[in-house]
């Protein structure tokens, strides 16, 4: 059977006992609309759009634009359709509008765009994502990475072969992706504009240069042309990779859905038969003594909680040194860049989005890790071995709210700092380069103008950012931390109502004729039956 069918079996069962179908629909739906994010990403003009338009066949994207009109365009395989999308409000376009008219960053989001088409329908589970040109500012950047990094399991880079250069913007960029480890791929664009001995030399060269940042070497570098007997061979053939893995990942994560969803059910019938055995009173004396298990077991999740909340502070407080101390290391840059008027704003972005996530995962990653550990066996060593509790499902069901909640801390704090830059830290940076600026048309000497800008950075830029940045850390972890805590009480909770209602439900059938209560065991011994099959089931099909 397939994973889908599995699934609708599974919420049958659950229907068919009357337990809550919602997180089994809530998966089926995620099923339905899984894919995986692919974004390419290169520098303005490189050819990104010329290139998705050629492997379609199609003319879909606009191309040769100004910066100003680039937004986000996410492709998939689909009933045709086009939306764009501000502020999660969509409204439906044509595919003549998205080729003829002009859609820009500041009212448009991104746009979404489905597609029935020959290459696409070999790519069931990807998005491709069309990115504006990555020179656009700290706004490309940050969306790039916390819009689609969670969703990503690859990044597309394109470089113009007549252009072999990585240029500041990217390479910040890919210091950052190093540290997320995320599978980088190269397709050098406009191969038909070089010699093929200098596409062979650039290719080298852009191999190198990339290898260095991310400290690994690309997966794959592929040469394409859009233009003149075009050839995406290339990018088809990363394509193709992306997809398989895609596919395995889809595999992986919805079989592990589905046997939880199975345990449940098993867990519940399991409780129910055992209780047929039972007489009203032990049942009850049972459901007395689940109650006062898991109580004890929620007195140890809250006390372990709370150890992790003292040591939370700790691990803040060591994050906002990182970004002092990353800062106090980039105070000539920041100096300079502000006597030039440079783009003061972006150097700082990296900064803190270096400082935040390095500090994350060496601060508060392990201690995480560390805290869900002593709590599961806070609760595997608390419960007594005749317990109803079934500990490996318990385990599960934790290991994979932890896995899907973790991924989410980072791209929310990072977006925060890109807001709080624009907001209260970008007000501080205008106000200073007015200053400097007066200071410049009263013709300052060079010296006097450095020393200003060193108090000024060291005085009150260092400062503020530290106050700022770091305040933010630690609210947005704390709230993290309690989001985590509150799935968690939440989740034993549920277990505990399925136990009980298992306890419920079978002492009502006690008041049933005789031949009543065999013909349920009856049932609930074939469904048992069925879940078990499902339970091992594991082969499925996207
Ligand atoms: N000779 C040649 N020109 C190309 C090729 N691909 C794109 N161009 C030209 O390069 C220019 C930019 O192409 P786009 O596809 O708009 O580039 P882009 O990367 O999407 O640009 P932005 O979205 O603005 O960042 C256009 O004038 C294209 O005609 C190619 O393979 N060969
Ligand atoms: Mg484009």
């Amino acid at each position: 059977m397939t994973l889908q069918q599995n699934f609708i079996e599974i919420e049958k069962l659950f229907g068919k006992y009357n337990l809550s179908t919602q997180d089994v629909q809530k998966d089926i739906q995620h099923m339905n609309d899984f894919k995986v994010t692919t974004p390419i990403i290169g520098g303005f003009s490189t050819g990104k759009s010329s290139m998705i338009n050629a492997f379609l066949d199609q003319r879909l994207l606009r191309t040769n634009i100004t910066a100003e009109t680039a937004v986000p365009a996410e492709i998939t395989y689909g009933e045709p359709i086009v939306k764009i999308v501000k502020d999660n409000q969509q409204q439906l376009i044509t595919l003549e509008d998205l080729l003829n008219q002009e859609y820009s960053i500041h009212d448009t989001d991104f746009i979404q765009i489905q597609l029935l088409n020959n290459e696409l329908a070999k790519l069931p589970t990807i998005q491709l994502v069309d990115m504006p040109g990555f020179d656009s500012g700290i706004k490309a950047h940050n969306t790039a990475i916390d819009q689609y990094l969670p969703k990503s399991l690859a990044y597309i880079l394109t470089f113009a072969a007549d252009e072999p250069v990585v240029k500041e913007s990217i390479a910040d960029f890919l210091k950052e992706l190093k540290l997320f480890e995320v599978p980088v791929y190269v397709c050098i664009t406009k191969a038909d504009k070089v010699s093929e001995d200098v596409l062979a030399t650039n290719i080298q060269s852009i191999r190198t240069s990339i290898e260095k940042l991310l400290g690994v070497a690309p997966k794959k570098v592929v040469a394409i042309w859009s233009k003149k007997n075009k050839n995406t061979d290339g990018l088809q053939e990363i394509l193709a990779d992306i997809e398989a893995n895609s596919r395995e990942i889809f595999h992986k994560k919805f079989t592990a859905l589905q046997q939880q969803h199975a345990k449940t059910i098993e867990q519940y019938i399991t409780e129910m038969l055992k209780g047929t055995e039972l007489s009203v009173s032990e049942l009850d004396e049972k459901e007395a003594k689940l109650l006062k298990d898991i109580e004890h077991v929620q007195v140890k999740i809250e006390r372990e909680q709370e150890r992790f909340e003292k040591q939370l502070d700790g691990a803040i407080s060591a994050i906002q040194m990182k970004i002092e101390q990353e800062l106090h290391n980039n105070k000539e840059a920041l100096q300079t860049q502000l006597m030039r008027g440079g783009d003061i704003q972006s150097k700082l972005n990296i900064i803190l989005r270096t400082a935040v996530t390095a500090g994350i995962k060496e601060e508060f990653e392990p201690k995480l890790q560390q805290h869900i550990q002593k709590l599961t066996h806070a609760i595997q060593l608390d419960i007594p071995i005749d317990t109803s509790i079934q500990l490996d499902d318990f385990k599960i069901q934790t290991d994979h709210l932890m896995k899907e909640l973790a991924i989410k801390a980072l791209p929310l704090i990072l977006g925060a700092i890109g807001v709080a830059l624009t907001g209260p830290i970008g007000g501080l940076l205008l106000g200073i380069g007015t200053l400097l600026a007066e200071l410049f048309f009263k013709k300052k000497r060079e010296d006097e103008l450095k020393a200003e800008a060193e108090r000024k950075v060291t005085g009150e830029i260092i400062p503020f950012v530290v106050q700022e940045a770091g305040g933010l850390v630690g609210r947005e972890l704390q709230q993290y931390t309690t989001t985590i805590h509150e799935a968690i009480q939440e989740e034993v909770g549920k277990q505990r109502d399925l136990l009980q209602k298992a306890l419920q439900d079978v002492r009502k059938q006690k008041e049933n004729e005789q031949s009543q209560q065999e013909d349920l065991k009856k049932q609930l011994n074939a469904d048992l039956q069925r879940v078990r099959g499902l339970l091992y089931d594991t082969v499925g099909s996207v």
